[in-house]
Formats: structure tokens, C-alpha cells, sequence
């Protein structure tokens, strides 16, 4: 990233004292991520930069619409519970010309937060309890939302969830073939097209009525929720560009397909790769606390196939971009997404091997 550009961008947000450094920050594959450190007389000020990922996000300022509007009711919400504000909710600084986006002078769309400081994010589940935490706060998040008004919110990617229809785009990147990629992945490529049926089955119960549309986060990872550092509690939900309509058993899914894997997103040892049992239950447990009540019995049973599905889902974006010459995602060496791909198979084999044991642990849940 140039420095004149990173200058001229921070000369236009509300930020308090004098700059002190600007560095790049955390583990996302979309947005530029650079941690903002200002410091004045007395204290130090953080903030998070966020160059937006305008090829993936195609109206920043209408997501950034959605996120303004997300964040404001949030903030009524954890105010009426007597919460923080500034530490339980992401806040939003505004540029020199009050708006929530600024444009740089080549065309990029930048946004600013407030740093959440005393909090941690990791990016692979250090302990049970933590994993714990982070469910009741993805539960809350999703139960925070359940009376604001969906049809206000832009369709930031539209059917960014639809499996079957990322199956069918699947299909037609292998018969394209533009890369030449294809015979390096055929046993993985066969995988997935055996899989049709399951990536169908959570739709299909959408479709059905027999899951209900919420407004969920729908980019549930770990690394996309703070954990308080003093309390050890799940602190505040981050990376609000995909809150849009969605399946709770979703935003489940894809907590258990980042963080109950023993092994990390992009291992290329996949003898690590197994589901953790005990984190499945521990997540279970903790998002059935956050969501209090709002989910349906439909919905609990079907949190097992959440998880697959999204596992699935995810191995199957990561192929799509492999064979595609790696475009979407972002990677750091030659065959990132094909590793990544693979983890996600061998953790939906592990799921298949595992599937009674989920069931089981699903059923016997308290507060259920
Ligand atoms: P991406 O869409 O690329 O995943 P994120 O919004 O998740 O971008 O930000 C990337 C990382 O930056 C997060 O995983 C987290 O470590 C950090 N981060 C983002 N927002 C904040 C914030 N408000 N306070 C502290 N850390 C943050
Ligand atoms: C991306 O932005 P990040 O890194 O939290 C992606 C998710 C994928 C995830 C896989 C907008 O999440 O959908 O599940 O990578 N986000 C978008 O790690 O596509
Ligand atoms: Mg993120």
C-alpha cells in the first residue's frame, strides 16, 4: 500500500491526536486490514482501517449503509441491556465530511473503526471455554437482531449462502476449465459433485418453510468475534459486510467448520484434520444460550447439517477459486485455496464418520 495514499486517507476521518503508526493488521481473506495507533497528551487512541474489497463488495457505500444501520440498532439494543456500547458493538468513525466512507483519489473505498482494545481474536481455538464464549456471543448477535427490520437491508452479495447455486457455478468453472486446472483436482472435484444431494437438503428446508430466514452474520468465524481479555467473555461480533438474511443453522455451521477443526483453515498435514467433539459441544451449548429461546426445534435439530453444509460449501468456494486462478480469496502461496479445499474435506469426512456422535450430543442438550 503506497504511504501517500494511506496519508491522504486518514487526513479525512474524525481520528483523535497525532499519528504514531500505521501497520497492516489480522488474518481476513476480503478487505486491507491496517491498524491506526494516534496519541495525544494522555492517552493512546487505536483504530481499524479497512480498505473495502470492491471487486467482491460491489456498492461499498450501500453496505456501508447496511453496517451504519446494524451497528445503530445494536447500540439501542445493548443500551437498553445496560451494556457497552463502545466495546459490545463495532463503532463506526466518520470521515471529515460526516459521512461512513471515504474514496481515495484512485477510486478505493475506505472505512474506519473503532479499535476494540482488551479483547482478543484468534484465529484457531486455544480453549474449550473461549470456543464457548464466542457461541453464546454469535447466538446473542443473531437474537440482538431478531426484531430489526430485514427488508432495510441491501443484499450485499446476493445468494451468498445459496449452495445449490454455488454448486451449479461449481459445475460450470470445471466444464470452463479456463486455467487448465481441472486434472490436478479430479478426486476432489468428484467429491464434491457426490455431495449434491446433502448441499441441496438445507435450502430445500428453506424453500419448505420448515427453516426459518433471519438476520444472521453469515461469516461466523473465529477470528470474527473479540474476546474480552479480562472476563474471558465473547465480547463483540466483527466483520459485519455479510449481515443480511440468512439460516441461523448458518451461522452454527460455519463456527464449527473454522473452529471445532483440531487443525487450521489452511493445513497442509491433513492427518491433523479431525472434528473436535467436545468443541461441536461446547459451541452447541453456547449458541443455544445466546440465541435464548429464539430458535425453533426444526432449527436445533438441524444444526448438525448446518455444519456440514457450510464445510461443504466452503471446500467447494475454495475449488471454484483455485480453478478460477485464485481471484476471490486471498492467498499467500502457490495452491492456498486447493489446501484449504482439502481441510474442508477431510474435516466433512471426519463430520460423516462422526455424524450419530452430533446428533447425539445435539439431542441431549440442555435448554433445548
Ligand atoms: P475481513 O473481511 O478481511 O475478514 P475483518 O473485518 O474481519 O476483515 O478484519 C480483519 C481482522 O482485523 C479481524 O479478524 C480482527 O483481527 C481485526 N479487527 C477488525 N475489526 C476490528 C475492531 N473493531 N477491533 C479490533 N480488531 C478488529
Ligand atoms: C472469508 O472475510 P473473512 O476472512 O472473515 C469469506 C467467508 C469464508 C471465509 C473462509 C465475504 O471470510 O465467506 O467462509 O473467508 N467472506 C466473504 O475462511 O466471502
Ligand atoms: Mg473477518
Amino acid at each position: 500500500m503506497k504511504e501517500r495514499i494511506l496519508n491522504e486517507v486518514l487526513k479525512n476521518f474524525m481520528i483523535e491526536g497525532a499519528l504514531c503508526s500505521v501497520s497492516r493488521y489480522g488474518h481476513g481473506h476480503i478487505n486491507d486490514t491496517f491498524l491506526v495507533i494516534t496519541k495525544t497528551d494522555d492517552s493512546q487512541n487505536k483504530y481499524i482501517l479497512q480498505r473495502i474489497n470492491h471487486s467482491i463488495f460491489k456498492e461499498p457505500l450501500k453496505l456501508m449503509r447496511n453496517i451504519s444501520l446494524v451497528t445503530s440498532f445494536l447500540k439501542q439494543e445493548i443500551g437498553k441491556a445496560g451494556g457497552d456500547e463502545r466495546r459490545e458493538v463495532v463503532t463506526i468513525i466518520d470521515t471529515m465530511d460526516q459521512d461512513v466512507v471515504h474514496r481515495d483519489t484512485e477510486g478505493a473505498y475506505w472505512r474506519m473503526y473503532l479499535f476494540i482494545d482488551d479483547a482478543d481474536c484468534f484465529e484457531q481455538v486455544q480453549d474449550s471455554n473461549a470456543f464457548y464464549q464466542s457461541a453464546v456471543a454469535f447466538g446473542r448477535f443473531q437474537k440482538l437482531l431478531q426484531n430489526f427490520d430485514a427488508s432495510q437491508l441491501y443484499e450485499v452479495i446476493p445468494d451468498f449462502h445459496h449452495t445449490p447455486l454455488r454448486f451449479e457455478r461449481f459445475q460450470k468453472v470445471v466444464e470452463e476449465n479456463r486455467r487448465n486446472r481441472v486434472d490436478l483436482v479430479i478426486p476432489e472435484i468428484e467429491f464434491f459433485l457426490s455431495r449434491e444431494h446433502d448441499m441441496k437438503l438445507c435450502r430445500r428446508y428453506l424453500e419448505e418453510n420448515k427453516l426459518p430466514l433471519r438476520v444472521t452474520h453469515n461469516d461466523t468465524k473465529l477470528n470474527n468475534v473479540m474476546i474480552d481479555k479480562k472476563t474471558g467473555n465473547g465480547l463483540c461480533v466483527i466483520d459485519l459486510d455479510t449481515v443480511m438474511p440468512g439460516l441461523s443453522i448458518f451461522d452454527f455451521g460455519d463456527s464449527i467448520r473454522f473452529g471445532a477443526n483440531t487443525a487450521v483453515e489452511d493445513e497442509k498435514d491433513l492427518s491433523r484434520v479431525s472434528l473436535d467433539l467436545n468443541l461441536f459441544e461446547q459451541y452447541s451449548k453456547g449458541f443455544l444460550e445466546g440465541c435464548d429461546g429464539s430458535l425453533t426445534e426444526e432449527e436445533i435439530r438441524m444444526l448438525p447439517y448446518g455444519a456440514k453444509t457450510m464445510t461443504l460449501e466452503c471446500g467447494m468456494r475454495f475449488l471454484t477459486d483455485y480453478l478460477e486462478g485464485d481471484i476471490y480469496f486471498k492467498t499467500a502461496r502457490d495452491g492456498h485455496n486447493l489446501d484449504r479445499c482439502r481441510t474442508q474435506i477431510e474435516l466433512v469426512r471426519d463430520m460423516e464418520r462422526k455424524w450419530d456422535q452430533m446428533e447425539q450430543i445435539i439431542c441431549q442438550l440442555p435448554g433445548k
